[in-house]
């Protein structure tokens, strides 16, 4: 099985050492077949010690035929062989410092279903090397820090395989015996072995191009499989809009000839930014207005974005190891952030990065395995594409540009890719070049790389009536754990807003820079005391313990200018009401929500944001507030919240959905869809407006005119069919799956929601799911959709008291152990999250938990996880 391995000892980043050989040049050529493709791999090697090492290479998963150095076979003697290991004791290598490795290993992809390496995605072959997958296809020196020249010679039958691809430029192509032909590519960028990258297939190719800054012409092409040509344009635009932001933003031009894109149906993740050649989640490239959803058009721009973003931030400056990994990946998710804001509504995409921080980020950094945005101990590599990694460090970024400014900032990028363009570096090496450009002193900043978990921040204010002066006293704290016995203090931005009390434009807006473990402010010339709007754009990924009243959360939610600001004291005064209700079912809300929620329905301004302000705090968002979370009282309590707001306002709900559904503005067509659905949302928790969620259905999903119908509109529909599982629900239910059944990435969302739908059968309908035609454990989309969907979307079944929520999931990850570690290792992140539940659910998750760690043949990405949670 492809991660059990013998190698079950952690890494750390304390031990790293340079590699004791380089590699110059790798000239690859690879005959592919479904079963035995075969890899001569030639490497010309270059000695960095003194002639005392041996030259180990790694590998998994791979068959040896054959070792030669410079012209000379080794004999099995002269090697050692492991599951992991190929090593060249220094007996067996010249005495030169300079020398040739020939290895001709053959390989597997057709058994491949981890999808790491060379595999098979439906008819064509494509690879995913990051982070060690490379080893799956060749002995190599696989680490980010050796960076070679790659020529790589493809060879296929010509027929099956017409396009034959790799990274770089095209330098050679003809046909060969047997209705076999070849192409070759050269890339003359010298990069580490995990972003190279191979396909071969039949595709339909979009074709663009692109004129960089400089004059220099760059073709585009997007592969995707037959007949989808048409869902490729959103992607390709995308890919343009990116390019010229780079251009515009930071100076970064593209460098090949050639930008290729391929889409392919079979991937463990979004995208990969492999040189040249990006390889995609076709879910991240595929969208037409009848079969992909407002977010899934935002989702593709922000991914296409992020992969070419890459191009400078992670491949032309790389990693030194894969502890640095945040240095490409915050910085990079930093870059489509910004980006993604100036394309779109700048205050709902910084809202929407926020949602996810909260609700699924904190979790992270509360749980088992929390860890620094820069690790310092790894067992699978994989295990650390997180959040915490991601979305943690772009909010390390965002807070150095809040720091030292925006010019100051593109200085410091400037001076980070004339330092180090061409190699492979570090975190620190980032933050040194910011603080060379900006003359800041960034030492306390660097703390966020090294400490774990959300940081705490109290706020107290003492406003003094004769002085005028109003004090504002913030203590920071970093939770303590077994790794961090005595966390320091963090260099914070905390950027405020002080309102006056008439209310008129604010008194003052500032930033304040919180370096100790605790600090005091004074504003003075102050005739009342000021309203404080706190943390404007979330100004640090921290949680925040501040006694605002609810009078002054309403003025913060009325006057506030930062709208960041505006939406969270919403969010606190939601968030306050779910808590209220959860201790206590019969607590009554306060008549002064519905009158709030009734002035922002008749407001006539960005539809998108009033959206946003509506949007109840999430089940996962509420949960990170809380500790021993009772799950079955906690949706209880938000239903309640849904129920009685969709009562006070009802009027109001109504008008505003008819207005946004028949708003004919085409350029806030996605705005007014985003407010309409939210009504939507909260009538249907109203039996008096079924009738409209089953109207939107028809109108959106079976009408007569087919381009009044919409993707979002029906999800919206349905899931709401779906949360209270109306009459309606089995018959759409059905219709969407006979309308879809040929178009994989819908059948996702018609397995998402059937495992979404609040019905006491659920876990005979999971049954039913798990025995459809069209479900496969092998395709990961389709194995998060339906088990990830019911984890995540579906929280009354998945935490029912019974434990089969828990014992269903726990068991499709004990068979995706043996198929796709990555995947199993994924889902498994709502379980070891155990210990933030009530005792009744941990004791029940624990249970799952350990049966899945005496899996025989467990993975080391399971076994991790599994690790951390049951440790103590
Ligand atoms: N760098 C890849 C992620 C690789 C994940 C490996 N398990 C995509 C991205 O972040 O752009
Ligand atoms: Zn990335």
């Amino acid at each position: 099985m492809s991660s059990t391995l013998s190698d079950t000892a952690p890494r750390f980043l304390a031990d790293y050492r340079p590699a004791d050989f380089t590699i110059k040049t790798v000239n690859l050529s690879i005959s592919l077949d479904d079963i035995c493709s075969q890899v001569v791999s030639v490497l010309t090697l270059v000695r960095q010690g003194d002639g005392s090492s041996a030259l180990q290479l790694n590998g998994e998963q791979l068959t040896l035929v054959s070792l030669v150095i410079d012209n000379q076979a080794l004999s099995k003697a002269q090697y050692e062989l492991s599951d992991t290991l190929l090593t060249i004791p220094p007996s067996s290598l010249p005495n030169r410092a300079n020398f040739v490795v020939t290895i001709t290993t053959e390989i597997n992809p057709q058994e491949n279903t981890a999808l790491e390496g060379l595999f098979k995605s439906g008819e064509a072959f494509c690879t995913q090397c990051e982070a060690e997958g490379f080893r799956r296809i060749s002995y190599y020196l696989d680490r980010p820090d050796v960076m070679a020249t790659f020529t790589t010679k493809v060879i296929a039958d010509k027929t099956l395989y017409p396009y034959l691809l790799s990274n770089g430029n095209k330098v050679a192509s003809g046909e060969l015996a047997d209705n076999k032909h070849f192409v070759t590519w050269h890339d003359p960028f010298p990069k580490p072995c995990y972003l190279f990258a191979l396909v071969a297939g039949d595709f339909d190719i979009l074709t663009d191009n692109f004129t960089t800054s400089s004059g220099r012409d760059v073709a585009l092409e997007i592969f995707v499989d037959k007949g989808n040509l048409a869902k490729a344009k959103h992607a390709m635009v995308s890919l343009q809009k990116s390019m010229t932001w780079d251009e515009e933003t930071f100076g970064l031009e593209y460098d090949l000839d050639i930008y290729m894109i391929v889409a392919v149906d079979f991937f463990n993740m979004g995208a990969m930014e492999n040189k040249g050649l990006n390889v995609f989640n076709s879910k991240y490239v595929l969208a037409d207005s009848q079969c992909a959803t407002d977010s899934d058009y935002f989702n593709i721009e922000a991914v296409i974005a992020h992969e070419y973003f890459h191009n400078w931030t992670g491949n032309r400056v790389t990693c030194r190891d894969w502890f640095q990994l945040s240095l490409k990946e915050g910085l990079t998710v930093f870059r489509d952030q910004q980006f993604s804001a100036q394309m779109h509504s700048s205050a709902v995409t910084r809202i929407q990065n926020v949602r996810v921080l909260r609700s699924q980020q904190f979790a992270e950094d509360a749980g088992p395995m929390a860890h620094p945005i820069r690790p310092e101990k790894v067992l699978e590599m994989n295990n650390f594409y997180t959040l915490t990694v991601y979305e943690k460090g772009a909010e390390v970024i965002r807070m150095l540009h809040t720091l030292i400014g925006v010019d100051k900032f593109r200085q410091g990028m400037d001076l980070y890719f004339a330092r180090f363009d061409g190699m492979a570096v570090t975190c620190d090496d980032f933050i040194n070049a910011m603080s060379d450009a900006s003359g800041k002193d960034l030492n306390q900043f660097k703390l966020w790389y090294s400490q774990s978990g959300t940081p705490v921040i109290k706020a107290q204010e003492y406003f003094d009536a004769k002085t005028q002066s109003y004090t504002l006293t913030l203590s920071q704290h970093s939770p303590v754990t077994t790794n961090q016995p005595a966390p320091q203090a963090l260099h914070i931005p905390i950027k405020i807003e002080l309102i006056s009390e008439a209310g008129e434009s604010s008194a003052y807006s500032e930033l304040l820079e919180l370096t100790q473990a605790e600090q005091s402010w004074t504003f003075t010339g102050l005739t009342a005391k000021p309203t404080i709007a706190m943390l404007c754009d979330f100004s640090a990924p921290v949680k925040l313990i501040f006694d605002q009243d609810d009078a002054s959360l309403l003025t913060v939610m009325k006057k506030a200018e930062n709208s960041f600001c505006r939406w969270d004291a919403g969010q606190k005064l939601l968030m306050g009401y779910i808590q209220q209700l959860t201790f206590n079912a019969d607590y009554d809300i306060p008549n002064d929500l519905v009158m709030a929620i009734n002035t922002m329905l008749s407001r006539d301004d960005d539809r998108a944001f009033i959206a946003e302000q509506l949007i109840l705090p999430s089940f996962d968002e509420a949960a990170s507030l809380m500790v021993d979370v009772n799950p079955i009282a906690l949706t209880r309590a938000i239903t309640r919240l849904m129920q009685t707001i969709a009562k006070g306002a009802e009027q109001q709900l109504f008008s505003c959905y008819q207005a946004c559904n028949q708003a004919s503005e085409a350029n806030h067509c996605v705005a007014n869809r985003a407010l309409k659905n939210v009504c939507l949302t909260y009538l249907s928790h109203l039996p008096e407006y079924h009738y409209l969620v089953t109207e939107q259905y028809q109108q959106a999903s079976n009408n007569a005119d087919v381009s009044q119908e919409n993707m979002t509109d029906s999800l919206a529909a349905l899931s709401c069919s779906a949360k209270h599982n109306l009459a309606g629900l089995s018959e759409q239910l059905q219709h969407f799956e006979h309308k879809w059944q040929q178009t994989s990435l819908v059948m996702d969302k018609w397995f998402a929601l059937s495992a979404s739908v609040s019905s006491d059968d659920i876990f005979t309908q999971l049954k039913r799911l798990l025995l459809h035609p069209q479900f496969s454990l092998k395709n990961p989309n389709r194995a998060r959709s339906l088990i990830g969907a019911f984890a995540m979307n579906n929280p009354k079944y998945f935490h029912c008291p019974t434990g089969q929520g828990y014992q269903f999931l726990a068991g499709q990850i004990a068979k995706l152990n043996s198929i796709n570690p990555q995947v199993a290792s994924r889902l498994i992140t709502p379980l070891i999250q155990y210990k933030s539940f009530a005792p009744t659910q941990q004791k029940l998750m624990k249970a799952e938990l350990i049966k899945l760690r005496a899996i025989a043949q467990l993975s080391n990405d399971l076994k991790e996880k599994l690790d951390a949670a049951l440790r103590d």
